[in-house]
């Protein structure tokens, strides 16, 4: 796993150093508690975590914890596993977030994603906050050979969307990606266009599979919990897109966000490229850790 390899080299040697020990006492899960927290997951996760596997080292009579990694891992795993349902089509996804965690970037990438598994995709720039958000869609949209909808700056943001969806029913689209504007600054607006754009999605395609996902870059840490609760008040989001995890060696709010808020990682981005967005798969994220 190769894209994760900062949060591995981080962590992979810590873990290394907790796993020396010669027995699972005090000590050892006093250091892996300190491997944990450094890795980011949180005080709620961590604690989950290592209630499991001492519960369950105790179960399975384990006395050494060179046998007791594995264990770790499939507690781990489990601990950030869903079961999600395949989309189907109609599919509508909405993103949402705060300023600069991707969520353009990543419209731009599941453009490509559904394209590339033969799906007709359209793209709603309902970021009509500012001028470049349309723009910076419409390179992406272009990069993919896609259609945009697009309207004035400082226009309805749910007007975009109305549009979009008018124009996916009439040319039969499977695919509507909705890229929404992210400012924190102004909270009350933002709530009441995020809102608006959901009631239209609602209101238009009832039928339609319709995903919502909170975008959050890695790199904030802790932080993203916070961001996660402020959005789910405003519409209730079915997922999320984890950004930037190749930049930072604190992928562990993966499992913080998990214990915290019970909401599933979908894709991760790994990078700027029109490629570097991947499904997220539990197993091959802890394999990837350590
Ligand atoms: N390294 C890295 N950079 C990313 C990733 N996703 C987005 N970015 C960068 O983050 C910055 C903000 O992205 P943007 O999509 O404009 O964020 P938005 O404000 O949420 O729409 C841009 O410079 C992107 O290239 C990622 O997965 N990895
Ligand atoms: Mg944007």
């Amino acid at each position: 796993m190769g894209f994760f390899s900062k949060i591995k080299e981080a962590f992979s040697k810590t873990i290394y150093t907790v796993f020396t020990a010669k027995e699972l006492d005090d000590e050892f899960y006093e250091d892996l508690e300190y491997a944990l927290i450094s890795a980011d997951l949180g005080a709620e996760a961590t604690s989950q975590i290592i209630e499991n596997f001492k519960e369950k080292c105790y179960e399975h009579k384990i006395k050494k914890p060179e046998d007791a990694k594995e264990l770790l891992k499939q507690i781990m795993v489990e601990s950030i596993d869903y079961e999600i349902e395949p989309y189907s089509y109609p599919l509508i996804i909405l993103v949402a977030g705060v300023n600069g965690v991707g969520k353009t970037t990543a419209i731009g990438k599941l453009a490509r994603y559904f394209k590339n598994q033969g799906k007709s995709v359209v793209l709603a720039a309902a970021d009509t906050f500012r001028a470049a958000a349309a723009e910076q869609l419409q390179v992406w949209a272009d990069r993919s050979d896609l259609r945009l909808i697009k309207h004035e700056e400082g226009s309805d943001a749910a007007a975009v969307v109305y549009d979009a969806l008018a124009s996916a029913k009439a040319k039969g689209t499977e695919v509507v990606l909705i890229d929404t504007a992210g400012r924190l600054q102004n909270k009350k607006n933002l709530m009441n266009e995020l809102a608006k754009i959901n009631r239209v999605v609602e209101k238009e395609c009832p039928e339609a599979d319709y995903r919502t996902y909170i975008v959050l870059d890695a790199t904030t840490g802790q932080n993203a919990i916070s961001q996660v609760e402020a959005f789910d008040e405003i519409i209730d989001m079915d997922g999320i897109i984890l950004n930037k995890l190749d930049g930072t060696a604190r992928g562990g709010v993966v499992f913080a966000i998990s214990a915290e808020r019970e909401l599933p990682v979908i894709f991760c981005g790994v990078g700027e490229g029109v490629d570097d967005l991947i499904p997220f798969n539990p197993k091959d994220f802890v394999d990837g850790l350590f």
